[in-house]
């Protein structure tokens, strides 16, 4: 029988067990799930299936004519939170390839919400189609060949399904490609506010494009995310798999034409790399535990980067509101050279205040002369480039080195704790597809640290993150879903709860019932705890205030949901 949940949205059976398990046995859980990125899931065409490896490669094809003729052409990568975040990276990298060998850049990334989204989550332009045209219009005025790469993990979001749309409206110019982690049938089919399609209807167009040979739809199955819905983890690192794999080939063809490439090679090299990261399992599970102990006693974490693993830090923990609703100064990342070395297209952002100051001089003028024991700081492979930050030296926080290489002693010295990663990097791999298995090899052990120490922290029941912030239209709808199942309610009576926590009340007004979902989610995301006081509330059958109340006697949510549920059990005998 056919599912009708997205695989995406799924829980994965499993981490199940994961809010109960030891440090090490977290990331042993993330292990196993990790490893469906390369083995597949449930039967469905994965990553090295022989239709997603031909389609990879004759995307290669493509974008190395972009490459050889610039002129009038352009490739251009889009989606929202974590996949506008890989597509930043990966055009960055790219493009600063191409001017190695003194070609001009290329590649051009949109994320909704603009640079912003970069470091903070930014609701409403993810669910609106048209600002996904107007972006990609300006992004390509007065090109002729246009490769546009639209990225969204649920195969559900309408900034891209925008963009999309318009590429099919116009196959002259544009060749339209969608990556995503389901299988077209379960692409989203409800509603987009202020629009006439769906993401399914567009898929069922840019399918019939694909068979005239004038498009590409990759989705391979990675199986569910660890933590339901969480696409910043599986499907995020399997989309920066795949767009290196496309663009390495296409480069590899251009300018190495005498060194062979293929998809499949490449595949294998990241899995090289995943099977060594989870080598270091125990390892990890330690920096697991020093992470959640600060977070639990109300420190914070920061990474420290140097070059594009600082990138890494500052995606990761960009990711930590909306998946665990946890605040701005909870998880924070800074890269050397800053805006400098971004080269974002809106260039310094850091007069919007100071989650936008993101760079390794600003967290020694902000933050170092503050930290208390309580703090982590978590430096990326940068033992040498640290000799200038020699405050944190005399700083009470716990120190954390991440490395790749072997440290000398002196300084070992300065860390409470090195996680020291052995990968099978040869030197005969080339630059800068080294850098991209640092890259990967540092995703993996920081969304295993962010994952961990919030699922310590209690955010997280079961594997589902129950306080998400209701901060998109897919995330509305995750909300409810999670009220409906574990509160075991009607998906009516679930979006109710839902809704009178949002507007803090008993009795929703028909202005408030009859309102948007873009009303509601502009309400919800200036607050915290919406989920947790809406599923209290269902659980219990109570009132919003009640719910609160036991919040706040009992504030990590996981051990309140937990009583929630065996006081209802106890009801119910
Ligand atoms: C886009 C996204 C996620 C984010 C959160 C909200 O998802 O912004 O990156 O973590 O889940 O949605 P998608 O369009 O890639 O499915």
């Amino acid at each position: 029988m056919s599912r009708t949940q997205p695989i995406t949205e799924a829980n994965n059976t499993i981490t199940t067990d994961i809010d109960v398990a030891t440090t090490e046995g977290i990331v042993t859980l993330l292990r196993r799930c990790d490893a469906e990125i390369f083995d597949g899931w449930e039967g469905h065409k994965g990553l090295f299936h022989k239709e997603t490896l031909d389609k990879l490669s004759k995307l290669a094809v493509l974008a190395s004519d972009i490459i050889q003729d610039t002129s009038g052409s352009c490739i251009v990568l889009s989606g929202c939170g974590t996949s506008g975040r890989l597509a930043f990276i990966t055009a960055r990298s790219f493009n600063e390839q191409l001017k190695k060998s003194g070609k001009e850049s290329i590649y051009d990334y949109l994320i909704a919400g603009g640079d912003k989204a970069l470091f903070t989550s930014q609701e409403a332009p993810e669910d609106d189609p048209h600002i996904g045209v107007k972006m990609l219009c300006e992004s390509c005025e007065g090109k002729k060949k246009v490769l546009y790469i639209g990225i969204t993990c649920g195969l559900s979001a309408p900034f891209v399904a925008g963009q999309l749309d318009y590429c099919l409206q116009h196959l002259d110019k544009f060749t339209p490609v969608l990556l995503g982690f389901n299988p077209t049938y379960l692409a989203r089919n409800l509603p987009v506010e202020n629009w006439n399609k769906t993401f399914l209807q567009v898929v069922k167009e840019l399918e019939a494009a694909e068979h005239a040979g004038k498009g590409f739809i990759l989705n391979p199955v990675v199986g569910p995310e660890p933590i339901t819905g969480s696409s910043r983890m599986k499907s995020g690192s399997a989309t920066k798999i795949i767009l290196e794999a496309i663009f390495t080939a296409a480069h590899s063809s251009t300018f190495n034409p005498e060194v062979p490439w293929d998809i499949e090679t490449h595949f294998r090299s990241y899995q090289a790399i995943y099977n060594s990261v989870y080598l270091h399992t125990e390892s990890i599970g330690k920096l697991v535990a020093i992470a959640g102990d600060s977070l639990q006693n109300g420190g914070s974490i920061f990474y420290i980067g140097c070059d594009t693993l600082g990138l890494m830090g500052m995606t990761d923990a960009s990711e930590c509101p909306p998946t665990y609703g946890a605040t701005l100064d909870d998880v924070r990342g800074f890269v050397a050279g800053g805006y400098h070395f971004l080269q974002n297209k809106e260039g310094d952002l850091s007069s919007n205040g100071k989650y936008f100051r993101i760079s390794i001089s600003d967290f020694e003028s902000d933050i170092l002369s503050s930290l208390t024991d309580q703090d982590l700081v978590i430096c990326l492979n940068t033992a040498n480039s640290l000799q200038s930050l020699a405050g944190l030296k005399e700083s009470r926080c716990k120190r954390v080195m991440l490395t790749f290489t072997e440290l000398p002693d002196e300084h070992l010295r300065e860390f409470d704790f090195v996680l020291s990663l052995r990968l099978p990097i040869s030197d005969a791999i080339m630059e800068p597809w080294r850098q991209f298995h640092l890259e990967i090899a540092t995703k993996w052990v920081l969304n295993a640290v962010t994952t961990g120490a919030h699922v310590l922290k209690g955010k997280v029941f079961q594997n589902i993150m129950v306080d998400l912030k209701v901060s998109n239209n897919k995330l509305f709808h995750r909300a409810v879903g999670i009220i409906e199942g574990l509160g075991k309610t009607s998906k009516e009576l679930a979006r109710m709860f839902l809704l009178r926590s949002i507007y803090h009340t008993e009795h929703l007004t028909p202005d408030q019932l009859e309102a948007p979902i873009a009303q509601h989610i502009k309400v919800a995301s200036a607050q915290n705890r919406i989920v947790p006081v809406a599923l209290v509330a269902a659980i219990l059958n109570s009132s919003i205030e009640n719910a609160s109340h036991l919040l706040d006697s009992k504030p990590v949510i996981r051990m309140a949901i937990l009583q929630a549920l065996r006081s209802q059990e106890t009801n119910l005998l």
